[in-house]
């Protein structure tokens, strides 16, 4: 029984630095990721490093302390010893910590200036976050679009099978090119939402009326994804991040690609303000309109959440005023989750959501509202 106390001790090492060796093994599902950049790889260390030491910290104390119990227990005739108030114990267990805590804040902090320094970057990307969807700017670009959840209603509903990126999966990623500096000024349209990869260890919290600064530089290629990491409303975990990096060149093609495409839809939106759509037509793209962008609060029947969103099915709005319901869209209502679709959707798609709701989710108003409409509304407004 002599070597009980030592052999115990030795165990309990083995035990922690086993634990710590297979909790520290590359990209562990249980611990940090690494990620794919610079400063992601410094936060590991970091994290890394200060678990070590949290870990040492635990081995000595837990082993004097179980040492101590163990060894001087009352059965082996042990007396406890009366002092107390010795200057010397106080100093040492003050000024030891101070020492480790200093230790650690060196690292930490170089690591945390590294991250706020978004000087020289190449190229800047505005966030901004909105009830539940990512808005992404191209600085001096002219690219700007929205990024929404991919993931079906019915895999959500568990009628279709989930997919491999369930709920991670949207239909326009942020792109960015791989070891170009990345300089992203965040906001938000609504409430706080945070934007989060963790692979890019850059997560920011998205505010309204401030702008908040992160950056990146991506060492590799690939699809990066994240989350909104702030409880942001009923639909916070439908709004992921999805990054595409891309090699530079690849990069610099996306974004010519981008542009042409943006333009053509930005013509092809001129053009069908001059076209006049059948019901069927503007009642299938309402549809689909209504159920991407409207469901979310409204519901696919339309009969809204009591107490949050209104209904549209019998809504006075839907089934009154033209003007006031384009108004409503157009311009969303202040001080409520209704936002302004005037930047989000074009002239079609308000004209179509418009008629949908209108003769569509148990209405039968039976008016068509054309996107020249939509855009004498907003002439008219303009001029007041
Ligand atoms: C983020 C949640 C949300 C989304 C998305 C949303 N709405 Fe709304 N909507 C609201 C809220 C909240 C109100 C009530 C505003 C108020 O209190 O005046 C509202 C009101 C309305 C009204 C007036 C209803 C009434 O009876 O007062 C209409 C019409 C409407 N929304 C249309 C739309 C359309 C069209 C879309 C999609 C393009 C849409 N909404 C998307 C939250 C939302
Ligand atoms: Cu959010």
């Amino acid at each position: 029984m002599k070597s009980s106390p030592v052999s115990l001790w030795r165990l309990s090492s083995i035990l922690l630095v086993g634990f710590t060796a297979s909790v520290a093994a590359e990209e562990s599902a249980y611990n940090m990721t690494q990620g794919v950049t610079d400063i992601s790889e410094k936060v590991y260390d970091l994290h890394m490093l200060i678990f070590y030491i949290c870990c040492a910290i635990a081995v000595i104390v837990f082993g004097a302390m179980f040492y101590s119990m163990y060894h001087h227990r009352k059965s082996k005739g042990a007396v406890a010893a009366h002092f107390h108030e010795s200057t010397k114990v106080e100093v040492i267990w003050t000024v030891i910590p101070i020492i480790i805590l200093v230790l650690m804040a060196i690292p930490a902090t170089k690591t945390l200036v590294a991250m706020e320094d978004t000087s020289q970057s190449d190229l800047t990307v505005k966030i901004t976050g909105s009830q539940w969807k990512w808005h992404y700017s191209y600085f001096g670009e002219d690219v700007e679009f929205f990024s929404l959840l991919a993931t079906s209603q019915k895999a959500i509903d568990g009628i279709e099978e989930k997919g491999a990126h369930y709920l991670l999966e949207v239909d326009n990623p942020l792109v960015l090119p791989i070891n170009r500096k990345v300089r992203f000024l965040m906001t938000s349209d609504d409430v706080i939402h945070s934007w989060w990869v963790p692979d890019f260890a850059v997560k920011k919290d998205t505010i309204p009326g401030f702008i908040n600064e992160a950056w990146t530089r991506i060492d590799k290629p690939g699809v990066y994804r994240g989350q909104c990491a702030e409880l942001c409303g009923r639909a916070h975990g439908f709004m992921p991040v999805v990054v595409h990096a891309m090699e530079e060149n690849e990069y610099d093609e996306w974004l010519l690609a981008k542009k042409a495409e943006l333009e053509q839809a930005k013509q092809e939106a001129a053009a069908s303000l001059t076209a006049s759509l059948s019901m069927d037509e503007l009642m299938a793209i309402g549809e689909k309109v209504y159920v991407d962008r409207c469901a979310v609060c409204h519901q696919v029947s339309g009969a809204g959440i009591p107490g949050a969103f209104p209904a549209i099915t019998g809504s006075s709005v839907a089934t009154g005023s033209v003007d006031e319901h384009i108004d409503v869209v157009v311009n969303g209502r202040a001080g409520t989750a209704m936002q302004a679709f005037a930047n989000q959707l074009t002239e079609k798609e308000i004209a179509a959501v418009v008629t949908y709701q209108r003769n569509g989710l148990g209405n039968s108003v039976g008016d068509m509202v054309q996107a020249s409409d939509v855009n004498q509304f907003k002439a008219s407004k303009e001029g007041q």
